[in-house]
């Protein structure tokens, strides 16, 4: 089965092109873009694991390993288009327009972190797994029938293919031909769980066959694999062919959450030896070097600027006014159910109680 289903390379490990149809699009000016987003996603989510470590945000999940996919698959988005990210999709949804600001108040626990920035169709990141999946299908037929071109991606794990929302999500954009990419991070883990225990098939992108739309598996740390595939997707959506499911192997480096100790269920060896052959910015790297596009002092400046971004983006946040605690009672339903109101209504008598 896996045979049917081999794994798209456009840049190898070395930083080789393999497939020169797509030689001419790799521009020096496309490339940069990349790698300035790439290392912009790898400082934020580094400099996240830090605040959490020093207790300024809350519990945060990193990506590192995966920013190929990510900033890849974001790029290749039109600005009318909805993105469905998960937990794990800061570095999407920042390359896709939210800011750094933003980002972080997420990860203070602020409801301004989940906020669609201005023009731009960013859902609030989905933590209970596979739950986007038939959300983003739904989006996806309003755009059709309202007659638009715009098309949907939605991420989503490994793991989540064993939900069923995954199956109903897929199923219901097949039979409607809705335009949507479901973008999938195999990164071979759901927290402890290997993928070899998660599921029989040997490829996540095989799963599209029983649902009769393309399944497709490329190298998820191959930033221009993930771009050409996922723009061909969308544009195969726009064009009123229906959905397209995407694999993207990857890896992830660190822990699944700031909350977990990876050395207790794999062995860390792995991910030392695949930063070194695997990772997905060191590719762009030594391309860029064969290329004779390699520019030390550009690079030094591209790190000056998003840590200037970065201080100025942490400071923002921590400036932000001390949060309205009965904010997570109003903002679960417009209506309050009977049991939120009566849980509020304790909350402000315990409030008014400390206050005495
Ligand atoms: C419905 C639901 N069940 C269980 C959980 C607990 N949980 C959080 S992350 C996770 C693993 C998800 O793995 P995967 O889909 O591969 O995504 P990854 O975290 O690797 O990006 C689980 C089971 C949850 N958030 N939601
Ligand atoms: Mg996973």
């Amino acid at each position: 089965m896996e045979l049917d289903f081999p794994m798209v390379q456009v840049l190898n490990e070395e930083g080789a092109i393999v497939q020169p149809a797509y030689r001419e699009q790799i521009t020096k000016e496309l490339t940069m873009s990349m790698y300035r987003h790439l290392i912009r996603t790898r400082m934020v989510d580094r400099k996240c694991v830090s605040l959490q470590r020093q207790g300024r945000i809350g519990t945060y999940v990193p990506y590192e390993g995966q920013e190929a996919c990510q900033v890849g698959s974001a790029l290749a988005l039109n600005d009318g288009d909805w993105m469905f990210p998960t937990y794990r999709d800061h570095g999407a949804m920042m390359t896709f327009g939210r800011s750094l600001t933003q980002t972080l108040l997420y990860w203070k626990g602020r409801t301004e972190g989940c906020v669609p920035p201005e023009g731009k169709k960013i859902v609030p990141p989905s933590v209970p797994i596979a739950t986007q999946l038939p959300h983003a299908a739904g989006a996806a037929c309003a755009e059709k029938w309202k007659g638009t071109k715009n098309a949907v991606i939605v991420y989503f794990g490994d793991g989540a293919t064993s939900e069923g929302d995954f199956h109903e999500g897929l199923n219901f954009a097949s039979v409607f031909h809705a335009p949507v990419v479901f973008f999938n991070q195999n990164n071979q883990y759901a927290i402890s769980v290997p993928m070899t225990r998660q599921m029989k098939t040997k490829t996540i992108a095989q799963k599209a066959l029983a649902y009769d739309i393309p399944g497709l598996r490329i190298d998820g740390n191959d930033v221009f694999a993930v771009y050409f595939k996922t723009t061909e997707a969308l544009e195969r959506a726009r064009n009123g062919e229906g959905p397209t499911l995407i694999e993207a192997v990857t890896w992830r480096y660190g822990a699944h959450t700031t909350s977990d100790d990876p050395s207790r269920y794999r062995d860390q060896e792995e991910s030392k030896k695949r930063r070194e052959t695997t990772d997905p910015i060191k590719r762009v790297e030594r391309f860029m070097q064969r290329e004779g596009w390699w520019d030390e002092e550009w690079v030094n400046q591209v790190q000056g600027e998003v840590n200037a971004e970065i201080e100025q983006a942490v400071a923002e946040m921590e400036r932000y006014p001390k949060a309205n605690m009965s904010d997570m009672f109003d903002f679960v339903f417009a209506q309050p159910t009977w049991t939120i109101a009566e849980q509020k209504e304790a909350y402000l008598q315990w409030k008014r109680g400390m206050e005495r």
